[in-house]
């Protein structure tokens, strides 16, 4: 009522749902700040060495009830809200997500910083205050349109403004010598403005500080144009900075290749390092030669790259410290992660977009090279100047103390593949660390039924140690404890079941199997796969209706990136599918397919507990880890997956009688993409996979003009192997329908997948970074 009050200034006869989340908000923040100075005044007392963490991305989603959650209030405030006649959900969901991130990698930023607080480790997040996140995805005739986002088109609660923590930018101009040091004397700059949002750990021991930049003129408008009534020209400065910090790049995995998004790139980086710099001379002095006992950089991918020729030129330029030095501080503070190994995602800018945007960082990167390559015996093909470009991967691994991959098979295919030159030079240097989510967002917090099942049954401890869901393995006999989880499933089912049908009209049954792909769109996810089977599927339903099917509901759920011609065409072919199954009588009983739109966090917390079935379906190889799969494994989802990614530790884990494998394993797949006309021959000796492509030719699911050129790709050159794994794929999910359509069976199955998931939690995983890389 206080913050109704005297913060949004409205008494409570006049307040809308917007005024009292936002109260709440601020009444939950007051709580947070407490345990968030407490924690600096720690790390800054003891001297304490701090993570930082570099992103591009952080897909944090909603905030309020997940700190609701760690500040142990969800009870009081339910009693809270309902003495002032509100209703948790509509507050909870008036919330706009803040969709700074595209996928995996921006989420998995998110996981980590709630792991940081909730394991008390001193940490900053480093980002980039997006104005617009992700856009806003609708279909229109089945195909995505894109809108922009505006999460900051109103008050955001969470943030406090550093104006006292600006740092100046610059970009491009000259470098010249000065007494015979480099000067860089930039032609443009920015400044960069701190936004603070406190993330609370579980049990609100500690809060980090998740620090977001955002762009600001040096100079806010040309006075001097204005009093001469150019109103336009004034505001240009402004106008200019802010597009540094406007939008997120919409795009997953290709190198937009684009002025803009490099010097965005810089601009997180830069503002982090003076950041961290400023505060490790507030905190132990000038001498920077202990840089690496109090400060471990994390480079979240190759997009903070540039942070080893900046740290370097801070170091040399700013701090007098020789190269050598520099360098030698600069690999020992920082760290590389490495999210992928599609080619098109791992960074180049050419030298000239360099040198013209970054000179001086152009002439440290050479400077880095030479050293790496004299210092190695000048090997072949490590160097980080290739073909007139720099190549970002080989510079963050070059720069780094440890490079890790996500997932053991990612980390084994980065030393054999795209790093295998730069791992012989330096076998100790990459380290695994599959990926992992937050138990507290993923599980107690989405998923109240089985939380409070797993409470009851195992008391709450998983939620701090989710090792502790391994007590649930005894249970997995148990026929009382199995009618409760089928129970906890089947009323997130039902959630969803009736908000499918007032969003798109879909009546789903909820004894059907819910089946769930929901991640970006791209063609190494094959979603192509899944709704080509469900093609087939639909058609065997249509020549025996009588038939003994087990009734599904496919759902799918994801954007494709705007300039991704395939993933687009993928997505109108689902819908157009969608529409044609779901309005045929005939199979309408055993087959639907639901795609809602704009697929993002909050729907995924929606999703991922009503889901039987986890599609991860990636080609062998492609998804370097994947973190869905493991949220659905935690929440008694069981996975059709093939040996990709962390797919593979899920199944070693539940056991493979409890996860239903399919495909070629990465090493087949290679061997089977180097056939030529691997497809067509593929094709050919499948019936199911024939008609699915016949139908769909013959304009059974909208104007087949829209699929020739998908036709034509899946036919001739299907480089993600839908082909070759169709067949494969296809019995797999009959033997789904078997084993569901045994109701005891799939229950224990299930239980043994939640019990077997505690790996999975992000604790598991940063503790791995403190003890391999950061010693913190
Ligand atoms: N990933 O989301 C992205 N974006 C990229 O540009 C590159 C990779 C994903 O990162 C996740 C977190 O590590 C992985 O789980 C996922 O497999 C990968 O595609």
């Amino acid at each position: 009522m206080y913050h109704l009050t005297h913060t949004q200034g409205r008494g409570p006869e006049f307040a809308t749902v917007f005024d009292w989340r936002l109260a709440v908000s601020y009444t939950i923040r007051d709580l947070i700040v407490t345990p968030w100075m407490a924690g600096h005044r720690t790390s800054r007392d003891n001297k304490l060495k701090r993570v930082y963490y570099l992103s591009m991305e952080f897909l944090i989603g909603r905030i309020l009830g997940d700190a609701i959650i760690n500040l142990g209030l969800d009870h009081q405030m339910d009693e809270a809200l309902e003495s002032l006649g509100l209703n948790r959900t509509q507050i909870l969901e008036d919330e706009p997500d803040a969709a700074l991130g595209n996928g995996g990698l921006g989420r998995l930023a998110a996981c980590f910083m709630e792991s940081l607080s909730s394991l008390g480790v001193p940490a900053f997040g480093y980002g980039i205050r997006y104005e617009h996140g992700l856009f806003r995805q609708r279909f229109a005739a089945g195909q995505q349109v894109e809108t922009p986002e505006d999460w900051l088109n109103q008050p955001h609660p969470w943030e406090f403004v550093r104006v006292d923590y600006s740092y100046t930018i610059g970009f491009k101009g000259e470098v010249e010598t000065v007494d015979g040091h480099s000067v860089w004397l930039p032609g443009e700059s920015v400044v960069a403005r701190a936004y603070d949002t406190p993330v609370i750990g579980w049990q609100a021991n500690w809060a980090n500080t998740l620090r977001l930049w955002g762009a600001q003129p040096t100079n806010l408008f040309d006075l001097h144009r204005f009093n001469a009534g150019d109103y336009a020209a004034a505001a240009e400065p402004e106008a200019l900075a802010r597009t540094l910090s406007r939008v997120l790049y919409p795009d997953d995995t290709t190198d937009q290749g684009k002025e803009l998004r490099l010097k965005q790139e810089y601009f997180l980086t830069s503002a982090a390092l003076q950041d961290i710099i400023r505060r490790f001379v507030a905190e132990h002095g000038e001498d920077l030669a202990h840089l690496p006992d109090k400060v471990a950089i994390q480079l979240n991918d190759t997009h903070p790259a540039i942070a080893g020729p900046e740290l370097i030129r801070l170091l040399m330029d700013e701090h007098d410290l020789p190269f050598a030095q520099s360098l030698d501080l600069a690999r020992r503070t920082l760290n590389y992660t490495n999210h992928t190994l599609l080619p098109e995602a791992l960074e180049r800018w050419s030298i000239w977009l360099m040198g013209h945007v970054l000179p001086r960082h152009l002439q440290i990167i050479r400077m880095i090279d030479e050293d790496h390559r004299k210092s190695t015996g000048r090997p072949a093909n490590v160097s980080i100047i290739d073909h007139d470009e720099v190549r970002m991967g080989e510079l963050a691994f070059i720069m780094a103390g440890k490079v890790n991959g996500v997932s053991a098979l990612h980390t084994d295919l980065v030393r054999s593949t795209v790093f295998a030159d730069l791992h012989k030079l330096h076998p100790d240097r990459i380290v695994n660390l599959t990926n992992g989510v937050t138990p507290r967002r993923w599980l107690r917090m989405s998923n109240p039924p089985l939380a409070r099942l797993l409470d009851k049954t195992i008391g709450t401890g998983w939620t701090g140690d989710l090792d502790l869901l391994k007590g649930l393995a005894p249970y997995a006999d148990d026929g009382g404890f199995l009618d409760e989880l089928r129970a906890a499933k089947r009323q997130n089912k039902v959630a969803l079941s009736n908000g499918l049908l007032a969003d798109l009209g879909i009546n789903a049954d909820p004894e059907a199997i819910f089946d769930v792909q929901v991640k970006r769109m791209h063609e190494y996810k094959r979603q192509l796969l899944n709704i080509l089977e469900t093609i087939a599927l639909w058609h065997r339903i249509h020549e025996s209706p009588n038939g003994d099917w087990t009734p599904r509901l496919k759902i799918f759920g994801g954007k494709a990136a705007p300039g991704y011609w395939t993933a687009k065409t993928i997505i109108h072919l689902i819908n157009d599918v969608a529409k044609t199954i779901n309005d045929d009588p005939v199979t309408s009983q055993f087959l639907k397919i639901a795609y809602p739109p704009n697929y993002n966090v909050s729907m995924a917390e929606k999703l991922i507990p009503a889901a039987d079935l986890s599609e991860q379906i990636s080609t062998a190889g492609k998804e370097a880890s994947g973190t869905g799969n493991m949220k659905f494994t935690m929440n008694g989802a069981l996975t059709i997956g093939t040996l990709d990614g962390a797919n593979v530790e899920i199944r070693e884990l539940v056991g493979p009688d409890n996860f239903f494998l399919f495909g070629l394993t990465a090493a087949e797949a290679e061997t089977e993409k180097a056939k030529p006309g691997h497809a067509r021959a593929a094709i050919e000796k499948s019936d199911d996979m024939k008609i699915a492509l016949q139908l769909i030719a013959e304009g059974r699911f909208g104007r087949p003009e829209h699929y020739y050129a998908l036709l034509d790709r899946t036919w001739n050159d299907d480089p993600f192997l839908v082909a070759s794994d169709f067949d494969s794929y296809y019995r797999c999910q009959r033997s789904v329908d078997s084993a569901y359509a045994d109701h005891g069976h799939w229950d224990r199955m299930s239980a043994l997948n939640i019990a077997s998931s505690g790996f999975f939690s992000s604790d598991r995983t940063i503790r791995g970074y403190m003890e391999t890389i950061w010693h913190v």
